[in-house]
């Protein structure tokens, strides 16, 4: 959630769309003694600072405490050190990372700053659940000033091999700075392996056969006032993997609001899943060429751009065009190029001119809102992904149906349930991802219904959604193959796989993530408890 000026003056609060908004949203809010600190989402020097004065009291009334940020300092910080040298580094993209020592500096600088407004707020013996790659250096900080803070680090997205961790310049200080934590969690045992390994290669330190990190703790400040001893005292940093899970009943109920159900209507209508095909009067010349090129599985492709499209409607509209069933593939993303839109928009091409029957008979609804617009990477992704959705359409468009309709507003939950609920096939192929909660909301909406999943190996979603179709979202040809299969598979044999994946979804909820995370770090950093300090 942030807060922005409206046209009358006023000051509302717009819901964030993302991965940490989604999982950790509900926890917060049925948890009043919780405090969110995070950037306020606007530059105040563009507010007088009764503005500013009044978002701060907003923001605290919603129990969040908003740290401004300048606009130089988001630039070298968010746009800057976090989503053009971490992002791209972890998701394994190095050739977009940029190194710029300028960046990192502010990078510093910032967590400096929520150091402070945490500081502010706790207590010793207080939780403070530091969240993703922006804040790798707090854990350290806090626990400079606040020794017995419990505290505890979660990685929403990959962290990457040793051979890619270790070309970021300042990568041990990013280790050290987590270290703080006494708890350090990722989505998936490789990740916790990729960094312990990092540990023991960067920092040298000793790593128990349980997996905990021994450390040395630096002697306590007495200006901080702390009550633990001076002497140097050991203790240990658990790492573990906490794979995130979503509220599966918020789905499945949500997709069955009546809005959503709207949106799913319209979108059967639209792709002619739920209208009745008004037969056309065909000439008798037009009806025996189509019929001769229905015949032909290959007319498609070694004839489209020569078809007329009075042809082409004919052709769709022809008697063996009810033997094809109308289905309607999905797919909901922030536009980032770890999604992978590129490869999967040239796999659903791929996919109609090798299967010319699905052409006029196979919507693709994709929702694709821009994010990090500031970053020129995302700007020049945004243009591929036009000129790609352009040219399919071009291609293979006929008077009666538009192969792919492309949305880039950002929608609220309800439509989006709607959009999950109507497809047949959910196409979810990012490159590299930490999880992916869409592939698990897509299941949620679909919950005693049918409905495939084609899901990428290369996201944490897959070591446990292992009955979907998993694929290698780079190898266009799979990723193919596997959205024909998709669509042609028989209603009780998706449901049948469905079924296995929805009763892990619906236990292992995001309600359930949080309140394991917690748990874990109360029980690892208990002073009580002989292993943390010997
Ligand atoms: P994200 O990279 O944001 O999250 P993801 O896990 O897919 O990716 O979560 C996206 C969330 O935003 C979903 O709840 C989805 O419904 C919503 N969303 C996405 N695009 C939308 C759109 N165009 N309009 C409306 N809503 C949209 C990061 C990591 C992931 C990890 C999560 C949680 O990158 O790997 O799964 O955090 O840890």
């Amino acid at each position: 959630m942030s807060l922005q000026r409206q046209e009358d003056g006023g000051i509302a609060a717009v819901q964030s769309i993302g991965g940490l908004a989604t999982a950790i949203g509900p926890y917060f809010k049925s948890h009043r003694d919780c405090f969110w600190v995070g950037w306020s989402g606007v530059d105040p020097a563009k507010y007088e600072q009764r503005d500013i004065d009044r978002m701060t009291e907003e923001y605290r009334s919603r129990r969040c405490e908003p740290v401004y940020l300048t606009e130089d300092e988001i630039n070298g910080y968010y746009a800057g050190y976090s989503n053009d040298t971490i992002w791209p580094l972890f998701h394994d993209f190095a050739h977009e990372a940029k190194f710029e020592p300028a960046t990192w500096k502010v990078y510093q600088a910032v967590n400096e700053r929520f150091a402070e407004a945490v500081s502010t707020l706790v207590h010793p013996g207080d939780t403070v659940w530091v969240q993703d790659y922006h804040l790798m250096l707090l854990p350290a900080l806090l626990r400079s000033r606040f020794p017995d803070l419990r505290i505890g680090w979660f990685l929403h997205i990959p962290f990457p091999s040793p051979e890619i961790f270790r070309q970021l310049p300042n990568g041990a200080d990013l280790l050290r700075g987590l270290l703080g934590a006494d708890l350090v969690g990722f989505h998936t045992i490789d990740f916790c392996i990729n960094f312990m390994s990092v540990v023991r290669l960067l920092l040298d330190l000793d790593i128990k056969p349980d997996g905990r990190i021994a450390l040395t703790d630096e002697p306590s400040d007495p200006a901080t006032g702390s009550d633990r001893p001076s002497s140097r005292h050991k203790r240990y940093v658990t790492v573990e993997a906490f794979p995130i899970g979503i509220d599966y009943n918020l789905y499945r109920r949500t997709a069955r609001s009546s809005l959503a159900q709207a949106m799913q209507h319209g979108i059967e209508a639209a792709s002619g899943k739920r209208t009745r095909r008004i037969k056309t009067s065909l000439t008798a010349e037009s009806q025996a060429a189509t019929e001769a090129q229905v015949a032909d599985s290959n007319w498609w492709s070694h004839h489209a751009h020569q078809e007329l499209p009075e042809l082409a409607l004919a052709r769709n509209l022809g008697p063996d065009a009810d033997k094809v069933p109308r289905k309607v593939v999905v797919s909901v993303d922030r536009l980032d190029y770890t999604k992978g839109l590129p490869e999967r928009l040239r796999a659903f091409e791929l996919m109609l001119e090798r299967y010319p029957k699905w052409v006029g008979h196979v919507t693709y609804y994709l929702l694709a809102t821009p994010t990090r617009e500031n970053v020129e990477t995302y700007r020049n992704l945004k243009q591929t992904v036009d000129r790609l959705v352009g040219k399919v359409n071009g291609k293979y468009s006929l008077l009666s149906w538009t192969p792919i309709h492309y949305i880039t507003r950002s929608l609220p939950i309800k439509p989006v349930c709607g959009i999950y609920a109507a497809g047949d096939v959910a196409l979810v192929t990012p490159l590299r991802d930490g999880m992916n909660l869409v592939a698990k909301e897509y299941l949620a909406c679909h919950d005693d219904r049918d409905g495939a999943l084609v899901l990428s190996d290369m996201c944490g979603a897959a070591r446990e959604l292992t009955d979907s179709f998993v694929v290698n979202p780079y190898d266009i040809d799979a990723v193919c193959e596997a959205l024909n299969k998709a669509l042609e598979i028989s209603p009780d044999e998706a449901r049948r796989r469905n079924r296995t994946m929805q009763t892990r979804l619906k236990y292992r909820t995001a309600d359930l993530w949080c309140v394991e995370f917690l748990s874990t770090l109360r029980q690892v950093s208990d002073p009580g408890t002989a292993d943390r300090r010997l």
